[in-house]
This record gives structure tokens, sequence and C-alpha cells, in this order.
């Protein structure tokens, strides 16, 4: 175990840490600035794309190494040194321990200044999950794996995959390129709200009824995907121009923990010749469930084993961008076995990302049944000229929050009569798939799903702690200029 985790501590002990911790927030920034080395620390590094040298974020633990790696029971307890020259809002994606006050996407902002460290302190929760920016600066690769290991997993080789989409561009260029503005996550994205429209997919329809005429006078039109055009897609910070080569043994078993850290862009998985089967999705169990191909969208995870033949080989595990051919990938190889060149792009387009696939999977802990019936929540997706993203009509700034009372059992149902994919996101929670376009089913424990276009999709939840949850689109670009909320938990 490194040093930035400690052991499972009581709730005791962990209610005196957090008192501790609340004393030591109040401590001027000096003093914080004279203790031991920060856990995490953002920073600017350049990486290679495509031959050309690129400034890009990341977030090293304390062994310098992009993201941390612990094990359950675990706390992340430290400071967060944001070694940057912009504004930090770190957010820890898939983690339920934590007060809301950690998070530093937490509602009101609470950005981390340019070289000032922040505490943290709250318990891991297991699985794979990651950190990323807030902020535009997630376009330019602020985000790392947080896996906490499951005391139960197997003892087999581990590969962690993060996937991204490039752009030599700033996020400013492209948020202008897109016709936006920023509602949230603004910085360098300064632009005139009542710009002209951005010419992008089908009409958008009138918000005045956000709910079931709105959806059915929309049902029509093209449906899209990539509205963003990159210039590389990355698998750890590499192309398939060279990718990254993993030493594996013949005969073995080895864990991929995949993670869409992509800002715009849904992939859809292949692991070629390698049989897998899931394990578990958004850090969270499910039943053993084959599969070959599946769809990845922003923000979600994906933990598969996959055997490697006795006769070893070298086995690409593609990332193939939904509906284009363009992909990335890295390649598991036994020793000796020649690796052939994978061209960035593939012969034919990739489908569009939909809940095929997760129609497909159980939980392996569904939702307890609810004390009291769900109270439903219904959530109208929308898109309005001028790359203007919604929920219910309304951008964030101009939301009215969702309110709920901790322990409540909510069904949240969101409908997209837009025409593109959105993959929603509930900070602070894991929820349970339950029901696609009226269709009920016991689906995955997840807290990112795909919501396709025309379709309507209900998740099952219950409200947790006390504090107030972004519950937003993880295409950043919708999110910045307006497809956020907030569910207020009391
Ligand atoms: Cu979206």
């Amino acid at each position: 175990m490194t040093a930035f985790v400690r052991p499972g501590l009581s709730r005791r002990q962990w209610l005196a840490g957090a008192a501790a911790l609340g004393a030591s927030s109040l401590l001027p920034r000096a003093v914080l600035a004279a203790t031991p080395s920060p856990l995490l620390t953002v920073a600017t590094r350049t990486i290679e794309v495509k031959k050309r040298a690129a400034t890009v974020f990341g977030i090293l633990g304390a062994n310098g190494k992009p993201g941390l790696e612990a094990s359950e029971g675990a706390r992340l307890s430290g400071l967060v040194h944001n070694a940057t020259k912009e504004p930090l809002i770190l957010h820890f994606h898939g983690q339920v321990l934590y007060a809301n006050d950690q998070d530093r996407a937490r509602t009101g902002g609470g950005e981390t200044a340019p070289g000032a460290l922040e505490p943290v302190d709250f318990p891991l929760t297991t699985g794979t999950h990651w950190m990323h920016s807030h902020l535009l600066s997630e376009q330019q690769l602020l985000a790392a794996p947080l896996i906490t290991r499951e005391m139960d997993a197997p003892a087999i080789r581990e590969v962690v995959i993060m996937l991204h989409d490039f752009a030599f561009r700033s996020p400013a260029e492209i948020m202008a390129e897109l016709g936006g503005a920023s509602a949230h996550g603004a910085h360098g994205a300064a632009a005139d709200p009542h710009a002209g429209h951005a010419g992008h997919g089908a009409p958008a329809a009138a918000p005045a009824d956000p709910h079931a005429a709105h959806m059915a006078g929309a049902m029509s039109g093209m449906v899209h995907a990539n509205d963003v055009r990159y210039d590389a897609f990355l698998a750890n910070d590499r192309s398939f121009d060279d990718p990254e080569v993993v030493r594996v043994d013949k005969g073995e078993k080895v864990r991929l923990r995949i993670i869409n850290g992509a800002t715009a862009t849904a992939f859809i998985l292949d692991t070629g010749r390698l049989a897998a089967t899931c394990i578990a999705v958004d850090g969270s169990p499910c039943q053993a469930h084959a599969v070959q191909t599946l769809p990845l969208a922003q923000g979600q995870r994906v933990d598969l084993v996959v055997e490697i033949p006795r006769d070893g080989g070298a086995f690409p595990i593609v990332a193939q961008v939904e509906a284009a051919t363009q992909r990335t990938g890295i390649v598991l190889a036994t020793a000796g076995a020649k690796v052939a060149r994978i061209g960035n792009d593939a012969s034919r387009a990739a489908a569009h990302a939909d809940l095929g696939f997760d129609l497909g999977l159980a939980a392996a802990a569904p939702l307890p049944p609810p004390s009291a019936p769900a109270r439903a929540i219904h959530i109208m997706l929308g898109e309005e000229p001028g790359y203007r993203w919604t929920l219910n009509g309304k951008t964030h700034g101009e939301h009215t929050p969702l309110a709920a009372k901790s322990g409540e059992r909510l069904e949240i149902m969101f409908m997209n009569p837009t025409s593109m994919m959105h993959p929603m996101h509930l900070h602070g929670h894991h929820f349970q798939v339950v029901e696609v376009n009226g269709l009920r089913f016991s689906g995955p424990v997840r807290d990112t799903v795909i919501v396709p276009p025309r379709t309507m999709v209900t998740v099952a939840v219950d409200a947790g702690a006390p504090g107030s949850w972004y519950l937003h689109c993880h295409h950043l670009y919708h999110m910045a200029t307006g497809m956020m909320t907030e569910l207020v938990v009391s």
C-alpha cells in the first residue's frame, strides 16, 4: 500500500478525522503548503501526439505516476495540489462515500486556485473509478484513474486503459466552433450567449412544453454523434501509430479496467479474438456476462476479464469511435509475438452507442425493494438553437434543483427527443437501470447511463448523503452549455 491511503478506520475514527480535517481547512495556505508532499498533484506535462508535442494536464500520485490505486477499505486522505496556472474543480467520479463538500465540483464552485492546496479525506468507494476536471480543462486530459481494488478481486494481471479524445485546438476554440456559450465551466471560453445558431443536427424543438408533446414532436429527424472534430484518440496517451504494448503470458487471464475519459466521444470496444467476460460496469459488479463488443460512453467504465490463448500472439483491444471509423487502443502481446501495425482508422464505421449491452446485464447486488413506493422524477433532455443543451428546458443556472430526502427511493426517467445520445451522470450516487422505453428489467448498477436519441431510460436510486449533487450530461460541451441540474438531498 502506498503512502496516500490509510487502511479502513472505524466510523468513530472517521468522524474524528473529519473533525480534524475541518480544523485544518481553516489553516492559512502557508501552513498547508508546509505539510508533507501532496497525495495528488495536478500539473501540466508534455506528450507526443502524431509526432507533435502537446502540452496537456495530468493528475499525478505521490509516486509521480498518473492516477491512484488503493485497496478496498482505504481512505483518500491528504492534499490536492493545483500546480497549474488555471483554477481547478476536481470531481471524484464514482465515489459515493465522500461528504458533498469534498467534491470540488460541488454546487457553488469551490475552485482550487492556481498553486493552492486543498484537503480531501474520505473512504474510497471500491471499484474502477476515476477523477477529472469539471471545467473545460477536462478536454486537455485533466483526468486519471482512481482504482480501489476489490478485496475479492481475482489474483490476475490487471491492465488499466484510459481513453481520451484529443485536439490540438483549445477547448475555447472548440466551443467557439460549436457556437456555444458556457453556463458552467466557462474558463477561457467567453462567448455571446445570444450568438448565432450552431447549425448542427436536427432543428431544435421549442421548449415551451417540456413533456410528452415535445417528446412526440421531436421523434423524427436525423440522429448524429461526434459533434466535435478531434485530431486523435488516445489510449493511455497513445494512438495506434505507436500503441502501448502490454506483455502478457500465454494462457493467463487478464483483467482490463477500461475508463472512457473522453470529453465528447463514446467508443465501441472490441476485444477481437479474445473472448471477454464483463464483471463490472462503472465500478459496480455485475453478473458475469460474455461479450466481445460493447459501448462505453463518456464517464463510463467497464471491467473485462479476457483469457490469452495458450499458443500466444498479439491481441489488440480496440476502442472505435461510435458511428465513425477512427479508433485507438492497446495491444496485449505474449513474448516474441509479432505486433502487426494497426491503423488509426477501421474500414467500416462502428455502430451508435445504445443500450443493447445494458439490457443483457444484471447487477450483482441490485437495489433492495423500496420501503415506500418510488417517487418519479421526469427529466426532458433538450436541444435549442445556439448550441444550448437543457434539462427540463433550463440551462444550469436557470434550473430549479431537484429535491429529495436522504434514503428516499427515486425513479428518474430521462426522456431524450434530441438528435444525440447523452450519457447522464449523477454525482455521489450509484443507480440501477430499470426501464428502457417502457420495458422493465433489473439492469446494471451504474453512475453514468447512455440515453440514446428518441429513447426513455429510467434509473432507480436511493437518495444518498445530504448535500447538493450534480446531475448532468457527461458530454463536456453539452454540460458546459447548460445540460446540468442538481439533486439536493436533505
Ligand atoms: Cu449531452
